[in-house]
């Protein structure tokens, strides 16, 4: 069970948050249609045209950081630090090993990119909180619980991005929004940094004070000239000094100084399913090992759309097979449900054609989502409503349909 309520002596709801973050976001798209760019300079300019000098940097690759490359510094500026590839190449006494490679931005392509990474995040989070292109709050508090099951939860899905989608994720995990923030920006790249309840504001009160979230590069200096150098100073100061020089915002980095935010992950619009995946620790075919773990997904994830007051006509199951082959198989309902036994019996029958396989991790899902009051299920709804009919819905449904239930008859007799 993950852990519920709230900390001892904090207002605070417990909750797993993960803060996830693109390194070099723009770059990496860059990178991915076209890999002689893997391990160089890169810049990409907003307004930049080939060959010219005018526009700013959006953003620079790692390895342009180290030449002293950064957002929204003219492309002039960072052409004066960081040359040209093509000019190093003509020049004589330009190295080509300290030049760089200059793009102009393609928000089609990067927005394209962004989408399938969005698809990771909502598949492994029931709630995601996007924030921009390449960033997003995932709530994982009904997902998996602290320790080495979480830390594994987020090198799956680390590598997932990677390998999927070819770009690399830092993430923060954390009990509140921005400390989580804060712990996806403290190792990148590729960083992974999880702070336990309890650990918050030790984790950051050597921190610069510019690393609290909130606190931009301007405040950062006119917290330093009152002597805040610190996110633990900063923790420690003097409430009504912080509110006079800086109002609300003051009030606000302050608790996010002290480790205290109790804003929840809200996703913009509703959730548009419920899942949960468990990996086993070692690749198995052992079938009661797999029926098992499957009723445990499935009764959770029916739990929790329970908990919401959510019917679903889906149930879907994920099976992943070594090396990292991920298959899902789904089945539509004749009308939203909320039956926990029905999940678990779905569930089975779709891994059925599994049974016995090596199986590295598996995962249940409910879709097709009704909430609170537009779910008014009745049998006799059901028998007007059209089957949905994909790719793997059951055979059956549809000819069912044509035969109207009488009204007594378990769903179940229709799968
Ligand atoms: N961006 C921009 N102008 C800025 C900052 C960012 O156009 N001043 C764009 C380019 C970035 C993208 O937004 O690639 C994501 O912003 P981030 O702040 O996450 O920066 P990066 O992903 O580039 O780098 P990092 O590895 O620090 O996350
Ligand atoms: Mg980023």
């Amino acid at each position: 069970m993950a852990q519920r309520g709230r900390l001892p002596g904090s207002s605070q709801p417990d909750q797993i948050v993960c803060h996830a973050d693109i390194d070099c976001f723009y770059a990496a798209c860059e990178r991915l249609r076209e890999p002689a760019l893997v391990a160089e300079p890169v810049v990409v300019g907003m307004g930049y045209e080939p060959g010219a000098t005018n526009g700013a940097v959006a953003t620079a690759s790692y390895e342009a950081r180290e030449f002293g490359v950064e957002s929204a510094q003219a492309i002039s500026e960072a052409l004066e630090r960081l040359p040209r590839k093509i000019e190093a190449a003509k020049r004589d006494g330009l190295s080509i090993e300290e030049a760089g490679f200059y793009r102009p931005v393609d928000m089609a392509y990067y927005e394209s990119v962004a989408s399938d990474i969005r698809d990771i995040f909502h598949e492994r989070a029931d709630t995601v909180r996007e924030v921009s292109i390449d960033e997003a709050y995932l709530d994982l508090t009904d997902c998996v619980e602290w320790g080495e099951e979480l830390r594994r939860f987020a090198r799956e899905m680390k590598a997932e991005i990677a390998d999927e989608v070819g770009v690399t994720a830092s993430l923060g995990i954390a009990p509140t929004m921005s400390a989580a923030k804060v712990a996806s920006d403290h190792d990148k790249p590729d960083g992974l940094v999880v702070v336990e309840p309890g650990e918050v504001r030790s984790f950051l009160s050597d921190l610069d004070v510019s690393a609290v979230h909130g606190v931009g590069p301007v405040t950062a200096d006119e917290l330093r000239e009152m002597g805040i150098e610190t996110a633990g100073d900063l923790a420690a100061a003097d409430l009504g000094k912080l509110e006079s020089a800086f109002g609300e915002r003051g009030v606000r980095v302050h608790r996010y100084a002290r480790g205290e935010d109790d804003r929840a992950v809200e996703p913009k619009g509703k959730p548009k399913s419920f899942s949960r995946e468990s990996a086993f620790t070692e690749p198995t075919s052992a079938v009661d090992e797999q029926y098992e773990r499957l009723d445990t997904l499935a009764t959770a994830v029916a739990e929790r759309a329970s908990k919401r007051d959510v019917l679903y006509q889906t149930i879907a199951v994920k099976v992943v097979t070594p090396p990292f082959d991920v298959h899902t198989r789904a089945r539509s309902l004749p009308g939203p449900v909320a039956d926990a036994d029905l999940v678990g019996e779905v569930a089975t029958d779709l891994f059925g054609e599994f049974e016995g396989e090596s199986v590295r991790k598996l995962g249940v899902r409910v879709s097709k989502l009704s909430f609170g009051s537009e779910t008014q299920p009745s049998l006799a709804a059901w028998s007007q409503t059209d089957a949905e009919t994909d790719e793997q819905s059951s055979k059956g449904i549809d000819s069912e349909l044509t035969d109207p239930p009488d009204g007594q008859r378990s769903l179940r007799d229709f799968l």
